[in-house]
């Protein structure tokens, strides 16, 4: 039987309030990502501790002299994220063991897809593997958003990119997206998920979850990025939603090694309907996008069947 996770659930009727992140910080109109760490830090409270790598979300909170943090928070390279919640979360256990802690604070690292994809792989993969006790979440945009929208290994087959531009000879993205969240779960740990900010119940309580097991979880978050993905910043959290609806990005928890959907099996809507709103797709012919929906039925199908529903 797998071993259930005891965790303070968050209902629409006991909202945490208070924000962990000021208002004033510089991030986009319609910025998925900040919308989606906001509510990561009302479900994870003030006794927090954060590690913030390079990237967007460290940039638009911390312009100098200011900051819009109200926990402890520190900036770290673009590919240390890992590394350096690692290190703080050693030294916690440390002062827990000598007494000088009354409660040993939670820490969570927050870095982009490039962040994690690609230059921080090997930093997340140590981490996990060591089994430090903290969160790492990806907040995932699909793209290096801060340095000007280049492609990373979780940019999605199809979109264009400042580097993989559409045009005559390239149709953008000409790989499909990798799965962190997948390798992540490779590594045996307590606690794995997907989560959207359009789905903010579930989202917060799996941060809740991935808190309350002892050991390192990991928690994907689709993070639409209007500037990016040229699509209309009120139309982020529709995006957020229709990732999920159309099977592109699914929403699925892995506890203890045991996987469970968490959104509605039967019927996905056409991915159309969410390629549609996004300009980085618009070059893409009726062929391309029935490529697209074949794929993302191919992976769904392989998520049910890991989530014994087939
Ligand atoms: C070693 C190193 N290489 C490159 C950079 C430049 N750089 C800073 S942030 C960034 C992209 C961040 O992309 P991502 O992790 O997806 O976060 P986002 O900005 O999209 O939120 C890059 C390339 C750097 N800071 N350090
Ligand atoms: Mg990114």
């Amino acid at each position: 039987m797998t071993k259930q996770i005891e965790y303070e659930k968050i209902t629409a009727k006991n909202l945490p309030r208070e924000s962990l992140i000021a208002s004033g910080h510089r991030a986009c109109q319609g910025c998925g990502e900040i919308l989606a760490m906001g509510m990561v830090m009302k479900a994870a409270g003030p006794e927090t501790i954060v590690a913030n790598a390079t990237g967007c979300m460290e940039i638009v909170t911390s312009p100098f002299p200011q900051t819009a943090w109200k926990t402890p928070w520190i900036h770290v390279a673009f590919e240390n994220a890992a590394a350096v919640a690692s290190g703080i979360e050693a030294a916690l256990k440390v002062l827990e063991k000598k007494g000088k802690l009354k409660k040993r604070p939670k820490v969570i690292a927050f870095a982009g897809d490039g962040g994690t994809a690609d230059i921080g792989l090997q930093a997340l993969s140590g981490a996990l593997e060591r089994g430090h006790d903290f969160l790492y979440v990806c907040l995932d945009n699909e793209a290096y958003m801060n340095t000007g929208i280049q492609r990373s290994s979780s940019t999605p087959f199809g979109a264009a990119t400042t580097t993989s531009p559409a045009g005559k000879k390239s149709k953008g993205q000409h790989t499909w997206k990798k799965n962190v969240a997948m390798i992540a779960a490779a590594h045996d740990i307590p606690y794995v998920a997907t989560a959207s900010p359009g789905f903010h119940l579930d989202l917060m309580n799996k941060v809740r979850k991935a808190l309350a097991v002892e050991g390192p979880a990991y928690i994907q978050i689709y993070s639409p990025c209007p500037t990016g993905w040229r699509s209309k910043p009120s139309d982020s959290i529709t995006l957020a939603k229709l990732a999920v609806q159309t099977g592109v990005f699914p929403l699925f928890e892995v506890e203890y090694g045991k996987f469970t959907l968490n959104q509605k099996a039967k019927k996905l809507k056409p991915v159309e309907e969410y390629l549609k709103l996004q300009r980085r797709f618009r070059h893409l012919t009726p062929e391309d996008v029935e490529i697209i929906q074949k794929k993302v039925e191919e992976n769904f199908t392989r998520l049910k069947k890991l989530c014994e529903l087939e």
